[in-house]
């Protein structure tokens, strides 16, 4: 078996300056922990973001569900990131060609690449999506990840199309810096993993949604950062609750990789 490798190690292994970045802060923060922030309110998503942010390496967020929006949304957010040191991902999922991918990427109410470090997108339209979004994002120095399997029920993103992704991903490897999935896909240290549907108790949620525990993805299934919405967002104490996802996480990490020093 290979030996693991800390994230500061896999900083050193990749010349993508979000995935250098990230490895970075989440060595200095000891966390491996990315709160979705799925709120409707701008005032609230802010305010998660100053409060969760101490505890966090990432601030993941679905800017088209806001009813308030308004344009200074990403320049305060992103004083809030400079602040407590986390990476601002979009989730916002892109899924057409590559022309109209960049126009929604660049424009629209929404300018996310004037905010957002790190945007997703699906596959399905072929490597087109990644060459249109590398249009916008590569120049700015921002990153790409691929969603390689999601985490609700029937999901058609698995064996073939999740091979894809990490064939994808090593071919636009300047550009892509990971991937959303359940487990470890790819032995390429550059890239990180990020899974989300995460709970302290597994289960499901009325629409399809599946919950596994932080061990079962850390430890088990080896993947990197935990995505975790609801179980922190309405939970009695989000600080708190953060606090302890923080830490069970980075246990989870450095116990199962056997890396020294822990919590
Ligand atoms: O496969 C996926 C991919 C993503 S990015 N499944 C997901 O649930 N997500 C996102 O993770 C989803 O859009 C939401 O923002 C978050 C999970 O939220 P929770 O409240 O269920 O933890």
């Amino acid at each position: 078996m290979k030996e693991p490798l800390s994230f500061l190690k896999r900083a050193s292994l990749t010349r993508h300056p979000v995935a250098q970045k990230l490895f970075k802060l989440m060595e200095d923060k000891k966390s491996n922990l990315a709160v979705a922030a799925d709120s409707a309110s701008q005032k609230h998503v802010l305010e998660l973001a100053e409060h969760l942010g101490p505890f966090i390496c990432v601030f993941k967020t679905h800017v088209d569900i806001l009813s308030d929006f308004t344009p200074d949304f990403g320049k305060q957010l992103q004083d809030v990131a400079k602040r407590h040191q986390f990476i601002i991902f979009e989730d916002r999922k892109f899924a057409d060609i590559g022309q109209t991918s960049a126009l929604q990427y660049a424009g629209g109410l929404y300018r996310i690449a004037d905010w957002a470090d790190l945007i997703n997108a699906h596959i399905v339209p072929g490597p087109g999506i990644i060459e249109g979004l590398k249009t916008i994002g590569f120049p700015k120095g921002q990153g790409l990840l691929l969603l390689a399997e999601m985490s609700s029920q029937g999901t058609l993103a698995k064996g073939a199309y999740t091979r894809k992704a990490a064939q994808l991903a090593d071919q636009f490897a300047n550009y892509v810096m990971g991937f959303i999935s359940l487990r470890k896909i790819s032995e390429n240290p550059a890239f990180i993993h990020m899974t989300p549907g995460v709970k302290l108790n597994p289960g499901k949620d009325a629409l399809g949604q599946r919950y596994r525990t932080v061990e079962e993805i850390i430890a088990n299934n080896l993947s990197d950062i935990l995505i975790v919405g609801r179980d922190i967002t309405h939970a009695k104490n989000p600080i708190e609750q953060a606090l302890l996802y923080q830490q069970a996480g980075w246990e989870a990490y450095k116990q199962s990789r056997q890396l020294k020093g822990s919590f």
